[in-house]
């Protein structure tokens, strides 16, 4: 007696997990390939053999691949669902969570809030008082966006232009405060011109420039002129 033991499909094909999390850059390109843990059937034959959708397949590899460019700024998270099912009478099948995280990329350059500052400034004001404040916002996440300003030269108009070494104002490197730091007088100068720059602190680092205008503003500090 021959005896033929033949299989009936009474396994489910099942992931070792019921869900997995996967972070991809930013910057990952299309048809990049991530290899995932194919999903298992006990079954023979036709019973086991295992079909997903959503996903591009081999005989023993299972892939998600990317096709298109991502923006975390847009969006930074997937959820999808990866379904297995076998070649049985009935079909079994059983699903996959895949949660992708896309990781923040230094893309994104600081960006002022305003195109130019303008600032008017009492001649007669103390020095260290606060005048004005630059700001910038950035896109990204983390370090990408944290910002820092600084100063880059300086310019007087007066009656002509000319480069002064001393700074007039200065610039809080974090939060933008920009402070007096020197005596000003009307009659000599009454307009005073800067570049600031806002930079991240990504790798590489990304910058920004604004115009900055102090304008003096005359307060009564000369006596009249009596003529007798
Ligand atoms: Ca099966
Ligand atoms: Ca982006
Ligand atoms: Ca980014
Ligand atoms: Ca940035």
């Amino acid at each position: 007696i021959f005896i033929e033991i033949l299989d009936i499909n009474d396994n489910i094909p099942t992931f070792k997990e019921h869900s997995i999390k996967i972070e991809m850059a930013e910057s990952t390109p299309p048809s990049t390939r991530f290899q995932l843990l194919p999903a298992h059937d006990d079954d023979v034959g036709s019973n086991s053999r295992l079909k997903y959708s959503l996903s591009s397949t081999s005989d023993d590899n299972l892939y998600l691949t990317t096709t298109k460019h991502f923006d975390r700024e847009t969006i930074d998270r997937y959820d999808l669902e990866v379904i297995v099912s076998d070649n049985g009478t009935p079909r079994l099948s059983s699903t996959l969570q895949v949660e992708i995280r896309i990781l923040d990329i230094n893309d994104n350059p600081p960006v002022f809030y305003n195109d130019t500052y303008r600032f008017y400034v009492l001649e007669n004001t103390t020095i260290g008082a606060l005048i004005g404040r630059i700001s910038a916002y950035d896109l990204d996440d983390g370090v990408n966006s944290n910002i820092t300003y600084k100063l880059l030269h300086l310019n007087i108009i007066g009656n002509a232009l000319r480069t002064v070494n001393s700074n007039i104002i200065s610039i809080d490197a974090v939060n933008g405060d920009v402070l007096l730091e020197s005596v000003l007088d009307y009659e000599s100068d009454k307009y005073y011109h800067y570049t600031v720059e806002a930079s991240d602190c990504g790798v590489p680092t990304l910058s920004a420039y604004t115009q900055v205008s102090i304008l003096v503003q005359d307060s009564n500090d000369n006596f009249p002129h009596i003529s007798l």
